[in-house]
């Protein structure tokens, strides 16, 4: 038997849309950070059938089945089963797959001893979910061509941004991740504007992190959530995942920044919004966005490390 955990991570540029070859590759350069507190703890053992629990349940995930199946023809695994437990609320765009993915990979290598490096750890959990692959490292996270293998831009202690987390629906997203950038991509007619520019807003995003630059990292994680999310709401039918608690948020952290508090947005697909902020800023911050109508919870999260093994 053998447990892994793994951590979710926020993009601070996102990726949305993929390339249409085989890999499940992103279309753009991403980039992100991994945090601590939240996690996917996943135990794998020697079973006579696959099977796969989630948060205690034995559910058919598609993208878990699909992944096992290719993993166990490319390796010749034996049957496994496969337990996995978030501490956090599962499909409500808090990058719940890219934890489980990032911990189901460095599982089964463990387990079964198959001898993987990050990297290629790294492009087995991108096959499950693209984010996933960003999951393998911690800290401050790069996913860019031509491998689209994630490599680590700098560690935790490079800068200790911290990431508040308003959460204001606990429930499911209606539109998964997948289908939403696919319509996307479809239909949105800033898709191609997305593609020309995502490779400017990964440079500056990723000059800004090595400078320490906080107004700046602000800057453009700010503009490629909300280019993000014009591409969702432009999609046909249009996607939207905010709810009015979401927008207020994002208004009150806009008004923190304009007080002088060191703090960003940024949102994924779904309604929770994301606060990162200097650690001077995170009482402040965390107070005013527990005050905003509508907002259920507070998660404080610094930076977090890359998925491991917990117990073997
Ligand atoms: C991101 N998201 O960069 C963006 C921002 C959501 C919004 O990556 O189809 O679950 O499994 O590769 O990784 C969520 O997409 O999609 C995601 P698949 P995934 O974090």
């Amino acid at each position: 038997m053998t447990t892994a955990l793994a951590h979710p991570n926020i993009a601070l540029v996102k990726y949305w849309g993929k390339q249409s070859k085989a890999g499940n590759m992103p279309a753009t350069p991403n980039l992100s950070i991994t945090l601590s507190e939240l996690s996917a703890v996943t135990t794998i053992s020697d079973s006579d059938h696959f099977q796969f629990h989630l948060n205690g349940k034995q559910v058919d995930d598609p993208k878990v089945s699909a992944l096992m199946s290719t993993m166990t023809d490319t390796f010749n695994l034996p049957p496994l089963h496969i337990d996995s437990t978030n501490n956090f609320p599962t499909s409500a765009g808090l990058a719940s797959s890219a934890a489980g993915f990032a911990a189901l990979v460095t599982g089964i290598d463990a387990h079964c001893n198959l001898g993987m490096d990050a990297a290629l750890r790294s492009e087995w959990a991108r096959r499950g979910s693209a984010s996933a692959a960003r999951s393998i490292c911690g800290g401050f996270v790069a996913l860019v061509p031509p491998d689209w293998q994630a490599q680590s831009l700098a560690p935790i202690d490079h800068w200790s941004l911290e990431v508040v987390v308003a959460i204001t629906s606990h429930g499911a997203k209606g539109v998964s991740s997948t289908e939403g950038m696919e319509r996307s991509r479809l239909t949105s007619p800033f898709y191609n504007q997305w593609l020309r520019s995502a490779g400017d807003d990964y440079a500056e995003a990723s000059g800004a992190i090595a400078t320490r630059d906080f107004a700046k990292l602000a800057e453009v994680a700010e503009l490629s959530c909300l280019k993000m999310h014009s591409l969702m709401l432009t999609s046909s039918p249009t996607l939207s995942y905010w709810t009015p608690a979401s927008i207020a948020c994002m208004d009150r952290i806009r008004a923190l920044r304009a007080q002088g508090e060191a703090v960003f947005f940024t949102v994924d697909a779904g309604p929770q919004i994301k606060a990162v902020c200097l650690p001077e800023s995170r009482v402040a911050v965390a107070q005013a966005l527990s005050e905003v109508p509508g907002v259920l919870e507070i998660l404080c999260c610094p930076l977090g490390e890359g998925a491991r093994i917990i117990d073997d």
